[in-house]
């Protein structure tokens, strides 16, 4: 059987250093991912031959990120039924909200999971991601719920040292 592995598109190599964090949330998870530059715009004959390629060797859920205009993740959610998730990027001067809006606003039938401007969604796409493919990989599943626990630990530690601090502990 394939490996199931995740996609990640981008419109411009600007766009890395946001989606690196989503890079992060992957290897944090030990999930396989291929990343690619190509945008809807620039290069839609790459796009839709990257999709349809990665699609036929295993790729589960494609991650599409891209700033301004942002159609990437509508165009590659247009050539596959797999799961796409639109992270909208800050590239210009409205702060990610034009991304945001060409992101989320799709219509019917053609789904994007758009996740928040940015960092943030950069790591829930792959947190989002890792979902999808854990209901069907019992291990992953569990590694993510580790790593839910780790996350709830630390939040109570930082809230034991507030308490100390204020001397209410
Ligand atoms: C979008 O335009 C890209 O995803 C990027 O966020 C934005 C700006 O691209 P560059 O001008 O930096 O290449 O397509």
């Amino acid at each position: 059987m394939k490996e199931s592995f995740i996609a990640i598109l981008m419109g411009s190599d600007s766009d890395l250093p946001t989606i690196q964090h989503t890079l992060d949330t992957l290897d944090s998870l030990e999930i396989t991912w291929e990343v690619k530059i190509t945008s809807a715009h620039r290069t839609p004959e790459d796009t839709r031959r990257f999709v349809k390629e990665t699609e036929q060797r295993g790729c589960a859920v494609f991650i599409a990120a891209a700033g301004l205009a942002a159609h990437l993740a509508g165009a590659v959610a247009a050539l596959t039924i797999r799961p796409v998730i639109g992270i909208p990027l800050d590239a210009g001067t409205l702060g990610g909200q034009d991304a945001l809006l060409s992101t989320v606003q799709m219509p019917g039938g053609i789904p994007v999971a758009c996740v928040a401007i940015g960092k943030p969604g950069a790591i829930n796409a792959g947190w989002l991601a890792a979902q999808i493919l854990a209901i069907s990989d019992p291990k992953l599943e569990k590694r993510i719920q580790q790593a839910r626990q780790l996350n709830s630990n630390s939040i109570r530690k930082k809230n034991d040292a507030l308490q100390a601090k204020l001397g209410r502990a």
